[in-house]
């Protein structure tokens, strides 16, 4: 019997704040089902609703066993593929969510860790992407959203798995966004589409993070 092929999940979102479109959707649908460096990757697109988004991933989480997990989502003021390296246990919606929900200060798993680390090789993938010639970039926060608190459950869900690479990057807005995010830069998708492919590549190359400096001073 031939032994499955690992799976990389890869979620992407609906569309939200009255929008279209969200890139990270279309990233996600554009490489389901290829096979990057032996790796099969499975798309899966979330509700943009605090709560729901979570649940789903952990549905997918088990039915799947992935050997690894990129969660995507648009971060309409960024100019650059942006690979968020803490989740924080801590929501605070400046809008409300597809659901009408607008959650303020509240814990998103109470009496759990404030801050968790991704578990992606972040300045590989960042270095890797720039070497190709994309805008890529290391972010400190992923916001207090639904993509925040998507990243915090994800990293949470894998806590008795610490082998599976696991994490999130926020996407700058597509080309026919440009307009709703002037404070971003658009990237066409299919550069959005080549980074993301990369970093699969990399998660499934086994590769090491890269401890070369890469912090802020704010
Ligand atoms: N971006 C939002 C939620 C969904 C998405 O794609 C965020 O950054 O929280």
């Amino acid at each position: 019997m031939t032994r499955p092929r690992p799976t990389l999940l890869l979620s992407g979102f609906e569309p939200f704040a009255g929008e279209r479109i969200n890139p990270s959707w279309e990233v996600a649908r554009a490489l389901a089902g290829q096979q990057i460096g032996g790796w099969r990757v499975v798309a899966l697109q979330l509700p943009c609703v605090f709560g729901q988004s979570r649940a789903v991933l952990q549905q997918a989480l088990r039915r799947w066993r992935p050997a690894g997990v990129i969660a995507l989502g648009l971060a309409g003021n960024r100019g650059a593929i942006s690979v968020e390296r803490v989740a924080l246990n801590l929501v605070d919606a400046r809008m409300a969510d597809n659901a009408g929900a607008r959650p303020v200060d509240v814990p998103v798993l109470p009496g759990a860790p404030f801050g968790l680390a991704t578990r992606l090789p972040a300045k590989a993938i960042v270095a890797r992407l720039q070497a190709e010639g994309l805008r890529a970039e290391l972010s400190l926060s992923a916001g207090s959203f639904v993509c925040n608190e998507l990243m915090y459950g994800l990293l949470h869900g894998l806590r008795r798995r610490p082998k599976v690479p696991a994490g999130f990057i926020h996407l700058p807005p597509l080309p026919e966004q440009a307009a709703r995010h002037p404070a971003g830069r658009a990237m066409p998708l299919a550069e959005q589409v080549q980074g993301i492919g990369l970093a699969i590549g990399l998660l499934a190359a086994g590769i090491d993070e890269l401890h070369t400096p890469g912090g802020r001073l704010s």
